[in-house]
């Protein structure tokens, strides 16, 4: 019986599993090199600890690795249903306080190594404040024409992972971002994400994009913006999405339509709120964004692999 220790948290509502003990031993090297390997040796692994029946499709797992940088608090490897994920916002708030509650860091500034490159997060009790790589807008108004839906403009941007980023309230959609449509908001981001790929529109590198994100007014007046994000495995975020805000705000710098320093608030479709501002990156085509959101622990568990279980190494979605 193999037995891998697990803490459970959420963020904004979006689960974060962390797993201690029990996890592959994947060597030195940087958190990328680390994360190949981890992909490509035991891709197992990462089903038997996010997918069912011990997890879900929406639960988000990251592996804690020792950092390669002697400064660095921690290192860690995110990955979910389908696959890896760059960066992780929700769940590097769900990190910090998780690493709290098991008494490893205190209250203040932390460097977290990534596979996607080095974040900044300042603890604060249950909140954290995440200095997220840089981000930057990829392509403008980008039509693609959806079937059943129709020509949907959006913007390509690179947040930690790549996202397609629009109004919800396009062509003949327009499904109103309330929890009681995520199927109907669903079906409408898959389809996008799908005609996206058929029609070649990718990332730089032609990197596939595999979030998609829908944006509306802010049910609560004082926040700016509500969204809905779709995730590479088909889930949607229950938080408003540390990545995805980051490549919210990657595109309003580039509009000019939010000035350095200025606050954004960003609503999920659960009404969770992430607070989010930036400052320019020396490349002056980019930002670094700052998100800051609350996260909570739910449970401290062991997952147990035994061998004699038809479904030990879990099902893949
Ligand atoms: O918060 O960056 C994020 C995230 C990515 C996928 C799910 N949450």
């Amino acid at each position: 019986m193999h037995q891998i220790d697990v803490i459970d948290s959420h963020t904004g509502g979006e689960p974060t599993r962390l797993i201690f003990q029990g996890g592959p031993e994947l060597g030195g090297g940087s958190m990328q090199q680390r994360m190949q390997k981890f992909a490509s040796q035991f891709d197992s692994f990462r089903v038997a600890t996010v997918c069912e029946p011990r997890g879900s499709d929406v639960l988000v797992g990251g592996l804690i690795c020792q950092p390669e940088h002697p400064d660095s608090t921690t290192g860690v490897i995110f990955f979910n249903n389908r696959g890896f994920l760059g960066m992780c916002g929700h769940g590097t708030i769900g990190l910090l306080v998780t690493l709290k509650h098991l008494g490893r860091v205190d209250d203040g500034r932390h460097r977290i190594e990534t596979p996607v490159g080095t974040v900044m997060a300042t603890l604060q009790s249950n909140r954290v404040e995440i200095q997220n790589v840089e981000s930057y807008r990829y392509r403008k108004s980008v039509t693609v024409d959806v079937p059943e839906y129709g020509e949907i403009v959006g913007d390509v941007a690179w947040g930690g992972n790549w996202f397609f980023l629009a109004e919800a309230s396009q062509a003949n959609a327009s499904i109103s971002l309330h929890v009681a449509h995520v199927d109907a908001l669903t079906r409408f981001a898959k389809a996008i994400r799908d005609e996206l790929a058929r029609s070649g529109i990718t990332g730089s590198d032609q990197a596939f994009i595999d979030h998609v994100e829908l944006f509306g007014p802010p049910v609560v007046p004082t926040n700016d913006s509500r969204n809905f994000v779709l995730c590479p495995g088909g889930a949607y975020d229950r938080s408003p999405c540390g990545t995805g805000t980051s490549a919210k705000l990657a595109c309003l710098a580039a509009d000019d339509k939010l000035e350095p320093g200025q606050m954004w608030r960003q609503e999920s479709i659960l009404g969770s709120v992430f607070e989010a501002f930036y400052h320019p990156a020396e490349d002056s085509r980019k930002i670094v964004p700052t998100i800051a959101g609350y996260a909570f622990v739910n449970s401290e568990s062991s997952l147990l692999l035994d061998p004699n279980d038809p479904f030990c190494m879990g099902i893949p979605s």
